[in-house]
């Protein structure tokens, strides 16, 4: 049967294939011979991320006007799995900025705010983080103490965000904060705060169990002026903003998922086929073979949840059901593979010489942040009981 007879189609477009072969290529060239040294000093080179901007892929479906790339939510899918693929930690400063920053802006900012932000971001000339999460607030996201004051033509920002990846290496924050407790949900709004605001500070850089070369910081807002312009949206709609956003940024760590379990997959293969032992490859054993073929299974359901979620976005149709699906499956996959990599190495699956301790360490954030896999269930389950 074709394509066509079934009405269900999984080729690619020639723009998504030529966005995937571009990230592949750079990711294998230019990412993945640095990413032990990018683990290890806990640093990306400043030039990859800039290689990045020009490649298009830091404002993937911005529109070209504002200096995007003009592709849809599953070329940037694809670009995501060829980054993570070689290196979760440059991985997720893309994810972070594209998916956290930039498309708030995008999907809610004033034509004013697109036009001074969405440029220099979607060429990776400023980088974008989310600040959202609170020492005492994660998934129950709405209990965040930070708050903003109007005065005049302002607003003051006071209060603590935590775990902000790319915290210090950003140029601008979309910052969350509650305008009117006594309205809970309903009183939280964002901001657009630009690094060097007087009284916006980095904190701690927190010491991490893997994704060590992207930063995770503390920001931290005393007194912190800035301009009215600076909301983003309306003053009751931060909440529904940050969610939304979290809806799409779950698909990205739905496909950084599939790109650690796919680096799992491809370095075991490489090593199975190599090791020997009594007398064979490791390959030629069953029980490595059971656990190849989990993996390669696993990892394409992983990636069908991931490019089904992303061709709803595409579509404009709901895909919050879909992007928490993902989500929590592809982030298993991801640790279930992971840990199989550190088997099939066997004990050099344990030393820093080769990649799999690294995959083991960095699939691990997958099922946590953007929203934990106990909160996707959450999430699913609303979604199929409403119907
Ligand atoms: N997009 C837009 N709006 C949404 C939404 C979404 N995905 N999900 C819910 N809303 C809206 C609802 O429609 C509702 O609006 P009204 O008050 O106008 O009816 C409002 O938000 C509250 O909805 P609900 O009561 O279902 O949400 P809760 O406050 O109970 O929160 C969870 C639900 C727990 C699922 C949510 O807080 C969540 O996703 N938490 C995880 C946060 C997270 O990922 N943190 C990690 C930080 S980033 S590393």
């Amino acid at each position: 049967m074709t394509a066509a007879e079934t009405g269900f189609d999984l080729t690619l477009t020639e723009e998504q294939e030529l966005a995937q072969r571009a990230a592949r290529d750079f990711a294998t060239e230019k990412v993945l011979p640095r990413a032990a040294e990018i683990d290890d000093q806990g640093k990306i080179p400043p030039e990859l991320l800039r290689e990045m901007g020009a490649l298009g892929f830091m404002g993937p479906y911005v529109p070209e006007r504002y200096g995007g790339s003009g592709l849809d939510a599953l070329s940037y899918a694809l670009i995501v799995e060829e980054i993570n693929r070689a290196c979760a930690s440059t991985g997720v400063v893309l994810c972070s900025h594209v998916s956290l920053a930039v498309d708030p802006i995008l999907h809610h900012g004033s034509d004013a705010q697109k036009e001074k932000y969405l440029p220099k971001l979607a060429r990776g000339e400023w980088i974008g983080c989310f600040a959202l999460s609170e020492p005492a607030s994660g998934s129950d996201a709405a209990a965040m103490r930070t708050s903003a004051r109007r005065d005049g033509d302002s607003w003051i920002l006071n209060g603590t965000k935590n775990f902000i990846t790319n915290g210090a290496l950003s140029n601008v924050a979309i910052v969350f904060a509650q305008t009117n407790p006594a309205q809970k949900r309903k009183g939280i709004a964002a901001f657009i705060v630009e690094k060097g605001t007087p009284g916006f500070t980095v904190g701690k850089l927190e010491k991490k169990l893997g994704i060590r070369g992207s930063d995770t910081a503390q920001l931290i807002f005393q007194d912190a002026r800035v301009p009215a312009a600076s909301l983003l949206g309306e003053t009751n709609e931060g909440y529904k903003i940050a969610l939304s956003t979290l809806d799409g940024g779950r698909i990205s760590i739905a496909a950084q998922a599939v790109g650690i379990a796919r680096a799992c997959l491809e370095d075991s293969l490489a090593y199975a086929k190599q090791r020997e032992a009594f007398g064979k490859k490791v390959a030629d054993f069953q029980a490595i073979q059971w656990m190849l073929a989990d993996m390669a299974t696993e990892i394409d359901a992983a990636r069908l949840l991931t490019w089904r979620a992303a061709a709803l976005k595409d579509a404009g149709e709901d895909y919050i059901l879909a992007a928490a699906e993902a989500k929590l499956f592809a982030s298993d996959v991801a640790v279930k593979a992971s840990r199989d990599c550190v088997q099939i190495f066997g004990g050099y699956g344990y030393l820093k010489d080769f990649p799999a301790e690294r995959h083991y360490r960095d699939a691990k954030i997958t099922e946590i942040y953007e929203g934990t896999s106990e909160i996707m269930k959450l999430v699913i389950a609303e979604e199929i009981l409403k119907e």
